[in-house]
């Protein structure tokens, strides 16, 4: 039965929440009963290892709840999550979202629960849609957010170390196993505290970090043997054809991450894949730079954008149209940004 919401974060004149406290949340969560998680869509790490442990450590001390299926969880992660997946009759009396900055990311099945009574979230750019919401932005991870809410409503005691394994596996891999600019003091704290709580760090490591799939392994052979270099060698441009993801027997998962390949060779400032897109709809291109060349300016010459160092666009020619193209407007904007 749910309890009477007062809403007392509820700012009624914006409808946005403040955000809660680490008491309040914590509090908040012990006195309720019956929730459900929502992860976001393309789920990553992050958001399944912190639903995860949440769902985990919330059972041990008596509670129901579950985590609504996300038809997009890829096998790497299925074994962490499954065993908290919804079951078909559940009726949950709380909804809520876990590293999910807006609604707009939901997957399918959570658009239909219009009121979300909680976020936890790490996300500068929470919405702060929910009812209430616990976010943390200077945090590099969302599961940093739940350690800590965790240790404040139960104490250390109530990580077990499948919780604390789910915690690894979402502070690990929303930092690059430690290596991205996010990753700082609170992220290395909260990674030691969970290898000491049972987290195994260089098995969860090697798994997530040190090995591919064969069928990866064969994507990258065909595009660092076919990769160009213009612009002097600053410049490194892929190719990913619809061919050679068949020849490799590779699927989404495989391709995860795939773009920060050619701007990962030394000397290369910028690199830029370029993948063709099925059914004769063109192709979609993703530029990775180094500090110095500004991604979002070359993919805004094809109407695309982003960030600095991250941006993309789509376009509606073919990849042999499209190659030359994005390689004369290197040639000009490297030539004026390289050192
Ligand atoms: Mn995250």
């Amino acid at each position: 039965m749910a309890m009477q919401d007062k809403d007392k974060n509820n700012d009624k004149q914006t409808g946005q929440s403040q955000n809660m406290t680490e008491q309040e949340c914590a509090a908040w969560l012990l006195q309720r009963d019956n929730l459900l998680l929502i992860t976001h869509r393309r789920p990553d790490g992050d958001t399944l290892g912190s639903a995860a442990a949440l769902a985990g450590a919330l059972r041990g001390i008596g509670k129901t709840v579950f985590v609504i299926k996300n038809p997009e969880t890829t096998p790497r992660y299925m074994p962490i999550i499954e065993k908290f997946h919804a079951p078909e009759d559940f009726t949950p009396d709380y909804i809520i979202a876990v590293d999910t900055a807006t609604r707009d990311l939901f997957p399918d099945a959570a658009k239909a629960y219009e009121k979300i009574d909680l976020a936890i979230d790490h996300h500068p750019s929470n919405t702060h849609y929910a009812e209430n919401t616990r976010c943390e932005p200077e945090r590099a991870s969302c599961g940093e957010v739940v350690f800590s809410l965790l240790t404040q409503l139960g104490g250390e005691k109530i990580i077990t170390p499948e919780t604390a394994t789910a915690l690894y596996i979402a502070v690990s891999t929303d930092t690059g196993c430690f290596s991205y600019e996010n990753t700082d003091s609170n992220a290395f704290h909260t990674a030691a505290r969970l290898t000491a709580l049972g987290a195994d760090a260089a098995r969860l490591n090697r798994v997530l970090f040190r090995s591919k799939t064969r069928a990866r392994a064969e994507i990258e052979g065909m595009l660092y043997s076919d990769m160009r270099f213009p612009c002097n060698g600053q410049a490194a441009v892929a190719v990913i054809t619809l061919d050679m993801t068949t020849r490799a027997g590779a699927d989404e998962d495989d391709m995860e991450n795939i773009a920060a390949l050619p701007a990962s060779i030394e000397g290369v400032l910028v690199g830029v894949t370029v993948r063709e897109l099925r059914d004769n709809r063109g192709s979609k291109v993703s530029v990775r730079s180094l500090p110095g060349v500004d991604s979002n300016k070359i993919c805004a010459r094809f109407g695309g954008g982003g960030h600095a160092a991250a941006a993309g666009f789509t376009s509606k020619l073919s990849v042999n149209e499209l190659v030359p193209q994005v390689i004369s407007v290197l040639d000009e904007l490297l030539g004026v940004t390289a050192p």
